[in-house]
């Protein structure tokens, strides 16, 4: 935070501490006159609210103008859709991307008050699970950043995503309370509420063909806005939340009479849906609740985009023209049907030019192709709760397979697979159909995972719509995850490649010239020992385990998962473990394994796999044999801004999913860009940086998706799989016998016979391709020279993972909006 990533512009002595007493000044009137308290008795607690207040004063300078220009110019403006926006801390990024950051931290070290020193008091906002909702919010960064006018919607959940405590090396879930002290950044707009109706009946009127939706009840959405600012200030974008409020709070005659729980129901139940972030990884959801949430936010948003386009325009037939819709996963899809009712049955429009309309709107975007992840609603449900849906629903499938029917070999077409309706299932609406069907696009997250949309779980779709999948591969922003994560390496890519790296992140490529350079990897060990410092010190007081900061830092920071698989890591390291005990004297490269993650509550076998880590921790780190070689840490409560600390201190990035499982990751990316290497297979977006990076880069290993594919048909058979990796059957054997669970011996045996039963996610079937690619990292790892070098060319190789180019990918090519050019030169 004392380090200033990027100043706004060069200033003079003079104007620099002009600016230093007026942020003085800005923060000790919100101290002041919005909190109420004397510098001289406010908590720390009350200097980052103030702080927040001042700078959120900058930002919204910024935003109205950014608003107004968009408004006036009439400029089309896109509208992204998510359930998730996995935010993390704010202040720092918009001081980063204001210019601010030294000037703040300078007027706070003038008010006496360590601002790095109290920061982290700054909520993670965690509304969000993992790789979707942090997309989701790199992205409203990067419109901010490259001047696309867009306002992300979703839902102001009063509980994100739980707290992880370990304890007894188990996971245990807390709730996470982020609105404890209020939002300091967020606006309420009591102005902007929408009744959102659920249930009742659909009634015919006189008028032939119209119908009403007569909802049995009615909830309010409540906006609350954030800006999101860009690079440089130039914009800035709005998250805009909503927030469940009953119509009635209180029923008074109920109450009057004693039912005091009667007399708050109606509020307990409307509120309900905005009170939690459900966990989306592990089992689908499928509760009612939940698909409350999802229409609620959903109509709220389109409601309020429609009015504001009417307002605007005073016609409906331009929306396409206007509005880009963009539908962050399923979970808004009902937006197809919404979009239909609200032009159909509250405008007049006819059903056709309602669907070019819609159609003309909306694009999708898949992030999982796993089938079990693919969102169904029993049509029974959906009966119940959205009748009015379900029926425009029924029309556009049967609009939709009739046009299918009669076109050119729409006779060979087996309609069952492309029906909106999946009638095997006892009648599920198939969301994924839905938005496809609905969409004008629908697009990929890595170029493999949009191919294998397009050759397995929508090829019916795509043999109809040929022209509809194309692939936009994930990006990340740069600005807090180099500039503000990683401040040192800014500024020697700032000398290296110019300053002008921080408006145009690809420019680090000129960094490969000097890949070679003794000169430049000894400051680069020094950038990264610093952070390593840093980072031991946070393993030191999370989890008391002393860390080398010398060591190779192997880190796999992700959602627990089986596909992910943690699993084979830790058997690995347990092989590792072993080979290191049976050879002490060899010159082991000292390693530090280091793993974080939550896993969703009712996912027993991912909390199994982090009692496992801990357990193995345990062993390894108490034995004085490997003590200077190996270490193993489970960090607790993986977050946004854990990420931001463990990242740059990374030495190896483990990206070791089961290829064709990971739509893209973007966690790779960070790695990438902060300069570690990857150990990883051939899935998602690995492959893109494998192509730029080259293959001595990063090290590769492991079954195709192909292969995948293939041995999932056709398994080989356990024992052999075990045979052919010679240390396999001991490690299995140790965790399965209790070795590293010796007061429950059998602890692990469920997992281990799991493993041995179905190798579906490849643990075995890949583990000697893994342990054998380790040890290519041991061979890189012991040649300095050539690990910078390649560290260096990760570094300069990988800044098209940024989210400004996917952003103007996603205008250029989905949204049909100018973006702001690159910076050339
Ligand atoms: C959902 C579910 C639900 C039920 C069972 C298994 C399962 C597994 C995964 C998911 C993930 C849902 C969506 C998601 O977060 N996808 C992630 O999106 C990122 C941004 O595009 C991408 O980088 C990750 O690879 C992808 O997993």
């Amino acid at each position: 935070m004392t380090e200033t990533a990027a100043e706004a512009k060069p200033t003079s002595a003079a104007e620099s501490k002009d600016l230093v007493e007026t942020l003085k000044a800005e923060i000790v009137r919100k101290l002041t006159y919005s909190l109420g308290k004397n510098p001289s008795v406010a908590q720390p607690h009350d200097w980052v609210t103030a702080v927040i207040l001042a700078v959120r004063d900058h930002v919204v300078d910024v935003w109205q103008r950014s608003t107004h220009e968009s408004y006036q110019t009439g400029r089309k403006r896109v509208y992204y859709l998510s359930l998730e926006f996995l935010i993390g801390r704010s202040l720092a990024d918009a001081l980063n991307n204001l210019g601010l950051t030294g000037p703040v931290a300078q007027a706070m070290a003038d008010l006496g008050v360590d601002l790095g020193a109290i920061e982290t008091i700054e909520p993670d906002a965690a509304l969000g699970n993992g790789g979707l909702g942090r997309l989701a919010a790199c992205y409203l960064e990067a419109m901010a950043s490259t001047g696309v006018p867009a306002l992300g919607y979703g839902i102001r959940y009063d509980h994100g995503l739980f707290k992880q405590v370990i304890d007894g090396g188990k996971q245990v879930e807390v709730p996470e309370d982020w609105l404890s002290f209020r939002n300091p950044w967020e606006f309420e707009r009591r102005e902007s509420a929408y009744q959102i109706g659920f249930g009742g009946s659909v009634a015919a009127t006189e008028k032939p063909g119209e119908v009403v939706w007569e909802p049995e009840e009615t909830v309010f959405a409540v906006a609350y806005d954030t800006p999101v600012i860009g690079w440089r200030g130039r914009d800035a974008t709005t998250l805009r939340l909503w927030r469940a409020r009953a119509m009635h709070p209180l029923k008074l005659d109920a109450f009057n009479q004693g039912d005091l729980v009667g007399a708050v129901a109606e509020r307990n139940r409307a509120e309900a849906i905005s009170k939690v972030l459900y966990p989306n990884d592990s089992t689908p959801v499928g509760q009612e609740l939940r698909l409350r949430q999802e229409f609620f936010f959903t109509s709220a948003s389109l409601q309020d985009l429609v009015r504001r386009h009417y307002r605007q325009f005073g016609r409906l037939d331009n929306l396409p023209d206007k509005v880009a819709i963009q539908l962050n996963d399923t979970h808004p899809a009902l937006a197809v049907a919404e979009m239909m009712r609200l032009l159909v049955d509250e405008h007049g429009l006819a059903w056709e030019d309602a669907w070019t309309i819609t159609n003309g709107t909306i694009s999708y975007t898949n992030h999982t192709l796993l089938p079990e992840a693919l969102e169904t609603w029993p049509v029974a449900l959906m009966e119940r709760l959205l009748p009015r849906h379900m029926q425009i629903i029924f029309g556009i499938n049967a609009r939709f397979l009739d046009g299918v029917r009669r076109s050119a070999g729409g006779d060979k077409v087996e309609l069952s697979t492309i029906s909106l309706i999946d009638e095997s299932h006892g009648r599920r609406v198939r969301m994924a159909h839905l938005a496809f069907v609905g969409s004008h696009t629908v697009n990929g997250v890595s170029a493999l995972h949009s191919r294998l949309m397009q050759e397995t779980v929508f090829a019916p779709l795509h043999a109809i719509f040929p022209d509809r999948i194309t692939n936009v591969t994930n990006g990340i922003t740069p600005r807090r995850w180099l500039l503000s994560a990683n401040p040192g390496l800014t500024k020697l890519l700032q000398e290296v490649c110019g300053p002008g790296v921080s408006d145009d992140i690809t420019q680090i490529h000129k960094l490969a010239a000097h890949s070679g350079e003794t000169a430049l990897h000894e400051r680069l060990v020094e950038i990264r020992r610093q952070k390593k410092l840093k980072l031991a010190q946070v393993i030191r007081h999370e989890t008391g385990v002393v860390v080398d900061p010398a060591a190779l830092f192997d880190v796999q920071i992700k959602r627990i998962h089986e596909y992910k698989r943690q699993l084979l890591n830790i058997l690995e390291t347990i092989a590792l473990y072993d080979a290191i005990r049976s050879e002490p004297y060899r010159d082991w490269a000292p390693r530090v394994k280091i793993f974080a993650g939550k896993a969703a509550s009712n996912y027993g076998t991912a909390k199994a796999i982090i009692n496992l880590i801990n357990d193995v921790a345990n062993v390894v780190n108490n034995d004085i044999t490997t003590r200077d070689r190996l270490k193993v840490v489970f960090l607790p409560n993986y977050n946004v801004s854990a990420a931001e600390i463990i990242i740059p201190a990374a030495d190896l990035s483990e990206q070791i999913s089961t290829a064709g499982m990971e739509a893209s990751g973007t966690g790779n990316m960070k790695f990438a860009l902060n300069g570690a290497l990857t150990i990883g297979t051939l899935d998602g977006a690995n492959i893109e940086i494998g192509e730029r990076v080259g293959a001595d880069n990063i090290v590769i290993f492991g079954m195709t998706a192909e292969e995948v594919e293939a041995a999932k048909r056709d398994p080989r058979p356990t024992e052999e799989v075990i045979r052919s990796a010679p240390h396999l059957e001991g490690v299995l054997d140790a965790v399965a016998g209790g070795a590293y669970s010796p007061r429950e011996r059998d602890r692990y045996q469920d997992l281990v016979a799991g493993l041995r039963a179905n190798d579906w996610f490849m643990v075995l079937n890949d583990f000697e391709s893994y342990r054998q690619a380790q040890r290519r990292v041991d061979a890189l790892w012991a040649d300095q020279a050539s690990w910078w070098k390649s560290s260096v060319i990760n570094t300069a190789h990988c800044g098209w993972f940024s989210a400004d180019r996917s952003i103007r990918e996603y205008a250029e090519r989905i949204w049909h909006v100018p973006a702001r050019p690159a910076p050339q030169g």
